[in-house]
């Protein structure tokens, strides 16, 4: 497991252990309790390839940040950024936001994918995700897994139906040498991984008695990557540094 952010360029992750308090843990799951209470009974997701309206479900949490201030403001925490900061460089957009709560017993997978084969409105390679863990995340309830070294050279893999009810609906071919290599990513509660845009990664489904929440945080450096933010389709925020060419494209959101 790597948590030495000097390795996140050959390894494409990084695990940081304890960045939030107990207490803010605390106040977030309060937040999100309530978030879930105030679920819609249908929702429209992007699944198997196209939009589509399901049933709601708490792992389709999509873009709260620009709904709520609170999930802005997680976003731009001091510590989140700083963690970001170490792999990204100073300069940071926040690109979008989705909280992944997994319920006990029927928590859906994630099937192996890349993020950026997803963003057409991104144009670069510096993106990351933060996935912030709000619940402790192990194996049996379905914590993050990645697959090292998988984003070297930035290949854009081919999506493939997976046939079956996961989150994304698409996966892309792994052997079984790749999956023998993966990464399980174990966290308590307050830790946070980051992974790279393009490295490969997924989850299993939730089979424990215990829910797994996670808030995923995806940020580019804003001097290397360019949003097209005419067809992106939440708001551009510049969270830390100067924005580069386009900051006058983007929300400034910069603390203080
Ligand atoms: O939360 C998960 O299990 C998957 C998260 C994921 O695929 C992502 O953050 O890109």
């Amino acid at each position: 497991m790597n948590t030495n952010p000097t390795r996140f360029g050959q390894d494409g992750y990084c695990l940081f252990r304890d960045v939030l308090t107990s207490e803010e843990i605390g106040g977030i799951r309060t937040e999100l309790d309530q978030a879930i209470a105030n679920l819609p009974e249908k929702q429209v997701v992007y699944k198997d390839g196209e939009d589509r309206e399901v049933d709601a479900r708490p792992e389709y949490m999509t873009e709260p940040h620009p709904k709520n201030p609170y999930w802005l403001d997680l976003c731009r925490h001091p510590r989140v950024l700083d963690a970001v900061e170490a792999v990204l460089g100073p300069d940071l957009i926040l690109i979008m936001s989705h909280l992944i709560v997994k319920p006990p017993e029927d928590g859906l997978p994630v099937a192996w994918h890349q993020d950026n084969t997803y963003w057409h409105s991104i144009d670069g390679t510096d993106v990351v995700t933060v996935w912030l863990a709000i619940d402790d995340a192990d194996v049996s309830n379905g914590c993050m897994q990645v697959i090292p070294c998988t984003h070297e050279g930035y290949p854009a893999m081919e999506k493939v139906s997976t046939g079956k009810n996961d989150l994304l609906g698409l996966t892309v071919e792994v052997s079984e040498e790749m999956t023998k290599s993966s990464v399980a990513l174990e966290m308590k509660a307050g830790s946070l991984s980051i992974h790279d845009s393009y490295v490969v990664h997924g989850s299993d489904a939730n089979t424990s008695d215990r829910r797994r929440a996670a808030y995923t945080m995806r940020y580019a450096n804003a001097n290397t990557v360019t949003v097209d933010v005419d067809q992106h389709w939440v708001p551009v925020y510049l969270v830390r540094g100067n924005g580069g060419a386009n900051a006058d494209r983007y929300v400034d959101a910069r603390p203080g």
